[in-house]
């Protein structure tokens, strides 16, 4: 039965600054690191970068015209932090931030509520250039000004707000895997950047606090809950393991202002742990958030791996199904493939269960409300004669997940929304513009690049389901 849905429920769709915009140096706007690493040789997919994206800066209101035609009830955003301090402080660049007021505006003006991301990863260079981003304490002053000036301009229309967008996943892929700016590979400046990350983030919590009294704001984290691959409790150690390392780690910092024991006594021992000064833990437990935002595409499984195991780590950019190898910490854990469960072309588990089950655990754990602020399906699509999308891979995989939200609301979770990703289709940060995720495609291969909007199967799918209150 699908009558669950409070009425209230957020039915929306999300998207990132980066991936949808495009005017990337339009009215003052700054770089970002994102403006710069995607002009490196072999960084992204086919050099693909934002410069244009899907020109959503200057198609907004067609954009919005079709969330109203959606009957979308949201739509989460995020605000590029060099468009409003085009070096990260200083002068506020008004044009930037008029740009998002009118964006907020033509939202309410359909009634859509509007969700704001401040930080999906398009950090200012400038900053990276000067002290090296989030490696040093002072981005997080900085980060608090940009925060600030946000809250005043925007505390009285708009109640959601997310802080830090995916720190777990960004951080891995630019400190670890080194496939995000900076692109570096050390698990020891891994962790001192995360630390400081979680202290901005709860510095500008804690400023929300004063300035958007009526509002609601939490981090959105990519959660993929760890699955053991056998009851072996050789197998059950490793989930363990991995899941204190790839999201207690974040979860427990964010809502309990510590740190997982096992995980912590391991970094300890190999000289990885993060600095952590007087007053750090205090300020991390004065800035816990108001709700979890949950990124969830999928679940990962894991098995033992002895020492001197595979520590590779690498993820599929291709989409050729198959090719993502198996990665982990010696000692710790490493993933293992889950018989159970098919996978997308890009290796990607599908796993709606997966999903009740995440909600699950963290409303458990932390006893706050949350927010499904990004699931989807990345695929190949085809436009075919007639301005056609059949897209039916991606309405079985939404409403799967639908109903595992449903599910899990029925377990007790309170889940405050849920946001698709993507509403129209955008730039992936490392495969490009092959993979595509929205309910609207944009045409990339009509002569004089005319990115076009054509409504897919989805659209038409997601937009009954909105108005029906999640009956299908
Ligand atoms: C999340 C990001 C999004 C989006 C999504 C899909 O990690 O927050 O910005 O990109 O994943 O990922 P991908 O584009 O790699 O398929």
């Amino acid at each position: 039965k699908f009558n669950d849905f409070p009425s209230d429920f957020l039915w929306g769709a999300a998207s990132a600054a980066y991936q949808v915009e495009g005017g990337w140096n339009a009215d003052g706007k700054g770089p970002s690191v994102w403006d710069l690493f995607t002009k490196l040789p072999g960084k992204t997919f086919e050099g693909s970068n934002g410069d244009v994206a899907v020109d959503h800066y200057h198609r907004m209101e067609e954009d919005v015209a079709l969330m109203a035609e959606m009957g979308l009830k949201a739509y989460r955003f995020s605000v590029s932090w060099p468009r409003i301090y085009p070096t990260g402080r200083g002068e506020v660049n008004e044009a930037g931030l008029a740009f998002y007021e009118k964006l907020i505006d033509t939202l309410l003006a359909h009634k859509i509520e509007p969700v704001l991301t401040l930080y999906h990863w398009d950090l200012p260079q400038a900053l990276q250039d000067e002290y090296g981003g989030w490696e040093d304490r002072r981005i997080i002053e900085d980060f608090e000004r940009y925060c600030v000036t946000l809250y005043q301009r925007f505390a009285g229309k708009v109640k959601y707000w997310v802080s830090l967008n995916e720190q777990n996943y960004n951080l891995t892929n630019a400190y670890q895997l080194g496939t995000h700016p900076p692109a570096v590979q050390d698990r020891k400046r891994f962790f001192a950047a995360n630390h400081i990350a979680f202290l901005a983030n709860a510095r500008v919590i804690k400023a929300f606090r004063q300035h958007v009294p009526n509002g609601l704001i939490g981090p959105s984290f990519a959660y993929s809950p760890a699955y053991p691959a056998s009851c072996d409790p050789k197998d059950m150690l490793a989930y363990e393991n991995a899941e204190e390392f790839n999201n207690l780690w974040w979860l427990d910092a964010y809502c309990f202002g510590r740190y997982p024991q096992a995980a912590l006594a391991y970094l300890r021992e190999n000289g990885e742990a993060p600095e952590i000064l007087p007053g750090d833990m205090e300020l991390l437990r004065e800035g816990t958030p108001d709700y979890i935002g949950v990124n969830y595409y999928y679940t990962l499984t894991y098995t033992d791996n002895p020492l001197g195991g595979q520590t590779l780590q690498r993820i599929n950019t291709t989409g050729k199904k198959g090719t993502t190898p198996s990665s982990g910490i010696p000692g710790l854990y490493k993933t293992a493939p889950n018989p159970h469960l098919e996978t997308s072309n890009w290796d990607w588990a599908i796993d709606p269960t997966g999903m009740r089950i995440a909600l699950r655990r963290l409303s458990s754990r932390y006893g706050l409300p949350l927010m499904i602020t990004e699931n989807g399906l990345g695929e190949f699509d085809k436009l075919e004669a007639g301005d056609k999308v059949n897209d039916e891979y991606r309405i079985d995989y939404l409403r799967s997940h639908v109903k595992a939200c449903q599910e899990a609301m029925q377990d007790g979770v309170e889940l405050l929304g849920y946001c698709a990703w993507s509403f129209t289709d955008i730039l992936s940060w490392l495969n490009g513009y092959q993979k595509r995720y929205g309910f609207v495609y944009v045409d990339r291969d009509e002569q004089g690049g005319s990115l076009r909007r054509i409504k897919k199967a989805s659209f038409h799918w997601y937009s009954q389901v909105i108005a029906s209150q999640g009956k299908q």
